[in-house]
């Protein structure tokens, strides 16, 4: 366990500090826009390539003035970065390559003051293999049961490629990973791991986060007996070997088992006593959406990730599909947007270079009911980076490529200005900055009132100003199948929202009231590629 001196700090000084609920309003992640930081990529403060909490704490103003409410941070505990912060070996520290747990203090503080909120990442499903409660059940101590052991293998396969069991002499049996072989499975049919995990969630609510975003929470439990799972067939498994094996089975017995119900509603339970929001990433490499969506609701999750739409190449009727689809799934709760995150692709890779693109997809997540969630760099349009090989830290580009190169292309980093390293750091990044940052970087976006980052700024600040775009009922309105035409109501005002994802210029729909908004510099009597425009119902 690394443990500072910081660290160490008994909590008196949390009692002197606000408390944890007092500044949140009720349903206001409903209303809020998130900002997902990867914190090795942010900003670093003192110059060893990483980005860090004091370097968080820099940008505040700037994550202010573009005008997003909520941020998600990646994970900042203690790691051996196995899988970048995703394997924690101790959940109630700060690693010390991001900063203290006192500085963590004030970074919340500093947040609350500017009235925004903030979430941790909250990576349950395993720990690091270097965990006390791993190495004590790796020797057969007290935490003998905490995670999932078995004489023999079963056929379940890791989401990293390959068996997700590994065999530990010291015990003669072979424990699961879901996923890294460094990332064991935590048993949460054992009441202790829950009521541990529960705790360590407590600990960071009294310290006055907003909530966690809880990682592929639906593979906590595991079916009894651990049965194998029915094979499946599926072409792709042929093309990159042992990493596809996870999508040649029906993943029935490693996931989605009704006793997760159960640990949610007492998740939720303590959320609400914090009035804390709880965003769940379902695990499903099939992308059954209806799945995540039963995950939310009362006794249950606030948000689940729905992840239809990022997983859309750029076809305008299948992205227009994806979209009525997000808000059929859910129509009784309340949808999540998400167009990029840490884990694939940015959107110039999947949907082209074209900025045009950009500003129409920040116009959908910003326009529609839900919950929109923005990923650092997408602001201003970040490409994603291609490394060559030496150059790869991803477990899973080291393991899989040439077929997959990883994930680092979508983790580089930030692009403030065109000082060496753009600005992200003095030294050497921990990933290369990538080549084009001289000319797309934060500072020259700013002032180019045309730029990907001002037209997230203005529908942000719109956003704010505007009940319907936040809190508004969403109705369909017919229209042709490139774009999206829809309604956002409040008993207080009515939006009409058009959006053309085609490359065909359409009629725009009669409307009565004043255009509030639209993307192009210029106004024309026909809705055009890749335009959008809010119309003010009088
Ligand atoms: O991701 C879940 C996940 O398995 C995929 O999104 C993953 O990236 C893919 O299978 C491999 O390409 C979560 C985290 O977001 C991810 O960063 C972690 O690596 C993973 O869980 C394990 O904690
Ligand atoms: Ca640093």
């Amino acid at each position: 366990m690394v443990v500072t001196e910081d660290n160490n700090i008994d909590h008196a000084n949390r009692i002197e500090r606000e408390h944890p609920t007092k500044h949140k309003e009720r349903d206001w992640w409903k209303k809020s826009v998130f900002y997902q930081i990867y914190p090795r990529s942010f900003l670093d403060s003192n110059a060893d390539g990483i980005g860090d909490i004091a370097g968080i704490r820099k940008k505040l103003d700037y994550l202010q003035l573009l005008g997003v409410d909520a941020l998600w941070i990646s994970p900042i505990f203690p790691s051996p970065n196995k899988d970048f912060g995703y394997d924690i070996q101790d959940y109630c520290a700060i690693d010390p390559t991001f900063g203290t747990l006192k500085e963590f203090d004030g970074l919340i503080d500093d947040v609350h003051k500017r009235g925004m909120y903030i979430v941790m990442d909250g990576v349950f499903n395993h720990t690091s293999d270097q965990h006390p409660w791993f190495q004590s059940s790796l020797k057969k101590e007290d935490k003998r049961d905490w995670y999932i052991w078995s004489q023999t293998p079963n056929n379940w396969t890791s989401a990293f490629g390959g068996s997700a069991w590994t065999y530990a002499p010291t015990r003669k049996k072979w424990y699961l990973h879901s996923f890294a072989k460094e990332q064991p499975d935590l048993n949460w049919d054992n009441p202790a791991v829950e009521e541990a995990i529960l705790s360590i969630m407590e600990f960071w609510y009294q310290r006055g986060i907003d909530g966690f975003r809880l990682d592929v929470f639906n593979c906590y439990h595991k079916k009894t007996g651990l049965p194998d799972n029915p094979k499946r067939w599926d072409w792709q498994g042929l093309i990159g070997g042992r990493f596809y094996s996870y999508i040649n089975q029906e993943h029935i017995h490693d996931r989605d088992q009704p006793e997760l119900m159960g640990c949610l509603k007492r998740m939720r339970a303590l959320a609400d006593r914090y009035n804390a929001v709880l965003i769940g990433e379902t695990l499903d490499e099939r992308l059954r959406y209806d799945n995540a969506a039963q995950y939310v609701g009362e006794n249950k999750l606030h948000l689940a990730f729905h992840f239809q739409l990022l997983h859309t190449r750029w076809n305008p009727i299948k992205m227009t599909q994806a979209c009525r689809e997000l808000q059929r799934c859910f129509a009784t709760t309340w949808p999540n947007i998400v167009l990029s995150n840490h884990d694939f692709p940015r959107q110039s890779k999947r949907w082209g270079a074209a900025e045009e693109r950009r500003k129409i997809m920040a116009f959908l997540s910003l326009t529609q009911k839900g919950t929109p969630f923005i990923y650092y760099g997408e602001e201003i349009a970040m490409q994603e980076s291609t490394l060559p090989r030496k150059q790869i830290l991803d477990p899973v580009g080291k393991r899989f490529w040439p077929f997959f190169s990883g994930r680092d292309g979508c983790r580089t980093p930030m692009q403030w200005d065109e000082s060496p390293f753009g600005g992200f750091s003095a030294f050497e990044p921990w990933l290369p900055v990538h080549r084009d940052y001289r000319k797309r970087n934060v500072a020259l976006q700013q002032r180019a009132p045309l730029s990907v980052w001002n037209t997230y700024r203005t529908l942000l600040q719109l956003r704010r100003q505007h009940s319907a775009l936040h809190s508004g009922d969403q109705q369909w309105i017919a229209s042709p199948s490139a774009c999206l035409f829809y309604r956002r109501k409040t008993p207080e005002e009515s939006l009409v929202c058009l959006l053309n994802l085609g490359n065909q210029s359409v009629e725009i729909p009669n409307v009565a009231g004043k255009i509030l908004y639209h993307t192009h510099p210029d106004s024309s009597n026909l809705l055009r590629p890749y335009e959008g425009i809010i119309i003010k119902e009088s």
